[in-house]
């Protein structure tokens, strides 16, 4: 599979999940920064109900950007800070972030902004009620690491290689010459941590190399982790409890490398008066059983839509399958969003799970890795 970009257009490219494409050149980080100096008002924004990385990775921009832009307190560059979610509201786990008060209602962003920059946002309509703000964008810089971006920016700094997106925020502060204080450091290390899931998944030298820089500001990790692991209200262990009684193992699906799936319905966290962020860690707990290469986790938002996460151990791309039903992601971790009935959903994930890529690498929506399909 190729990429459709003219080379030196720096225009938006056309579709394409290749995860062997090459990192970021040089001259889309030299456009990037130079971009980021010249702009007399900069928008940023990161993906619907975020996560660590995305808002951890965007605070951290936003904050060296106020730093460079009025290093003495003279307010030059009006910056925006958002996510497109309705309500506009951050989720409990990351209230505690350095930079909040960057933040602005989704409404604060221009309606055609001169130079937007989106941060862990895999697809145009990741961005929800910004999707179409970015498309109107004089300028769209895509800083991301998801595989299955298609390029939606006019400079995409995309790197499927980066553990987290946080990887190449540090990168591109590093650029724009901001000292890494202890608050951009905070968000950097959310992001890091976050997404190598304590350093389990990405365990590399590069990313220990970044979290010892990041520490060396004089964060405190063990706050941190408290604040995004072990601070939860008591009504989650309850629907925890609840989703994990239901959960099913079936050890033929994923052409026999075994699925394992619960669903947490709107009732469910609504008894206990919780919303619906409350959900995201149960994958964390399903995908620990053995006999499963795939955990499947159906849940339910407040207007009835299903999320979906996908979780995988390396037999399945679950990525692939996540794209082929509207969604992103990484090949061992990958959401897509559907309305319908959980069986109908259950039914259309198995088949797939299952389907063996085609051979010309093109039609075939499949989950099973094989030697030429390239896992990471
Ligand atoms: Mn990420």
């Amino acid at each position: 599979m190729t990429t459709a970009a003219a080379p030196g257009t720096g225009g938006r490219r056309a579709a394409s999940t290749d995860p062997s494409r090459s990192a970021v050149r040089q001259e889309d980080w030299a456009r990037a920064v130079r971009a980021l100096t010249g702009a007399g008002e900069i928008c940023l924004a990161c993906h619907v109900r975020p996560d660590g990385d995305a808002l951890g990775s965007m605070l951290a921009v936003a904050q060296a950007l106020r730093a460079r832009a009025c290093p003495a307190g003279v307010a030059g560059v009006r910056i925006v800070a958002s996510f497109g979610d309705q309500p506009f509201e951050v989720p409990a786990v990351l209230r505690f972030l350095p930079g909040l008060d960057l933040l602005s209602p989704p409404e604060a962003v221009p309606d055609s902004p001169e130079l937007m920059i989106t941060f862990d946002v895999s697809s145009v309509d990741r961005l929800g009620s910004l999707a179409g703000r970015a498309r109107r964008a004089r300028e769209l810089i895509v800083l991301d690491h998801h595989a299955s971006n298609p390029g939606f920016g006019t400079v995409n700094l995309i790197d499927p290689a980066a553990a987290a997106t946080a990887v190449l925020a540090a990168k591109l502060i590093e650029l724009l010459d901001v000292e890494i204080t202890a608050e951009i450091a905070s968000g950097l290390y959310t992001g890091l941590v976050t997404d190598t899931g304590s350093f389990r998944f990405s365990a590399t030298p590069q990313v220990h190399r970044m979290a010892a820089r990041l520490l060396e500001t004089g964060i405190d990790p063990q706050a941190i982790a408290r604040e995004l692991w072990d601070s939860v209200p008591f009504g989650y262990l309850l629907v925890l409890s609840a989703a994990l009684g239901r959960a099913v193992l079936e050890p033929a699906e994923a052409a026999g490398h075994g699925l394992v799936w619960t669903a947490v319905a709107r009732d469910l966290r609504v008894a206990h008066g919780l919303p619906f962020e409350v959900a995201e860690p149960v994958i964390d707990e399903l995908r620990r059983s053995e006999e499963a290469d795939v955990a499947i986790v159906l849940k339910e938002a407040d207007d009835g839509q299903w999320h979906v996460s996908a979780r995988s151990k390396g037999q399945v791309d679950v990525g692939r399958v996540c794209v082929a039903l509207g969604g992103g992601g990484h090949s061992q971790a990958a959401g897509f969003s559907m309305r319908g009935s959980v069986t109908d959903i259950m039914a259309r994930l198995r088949e797939l799970l299952s389907s063996r890529r085609d051979a010309s690498g093109l039609a075939g929506p499949a989950g099973v890795l094989t030697a030429e399909s390239g896992a990471r």
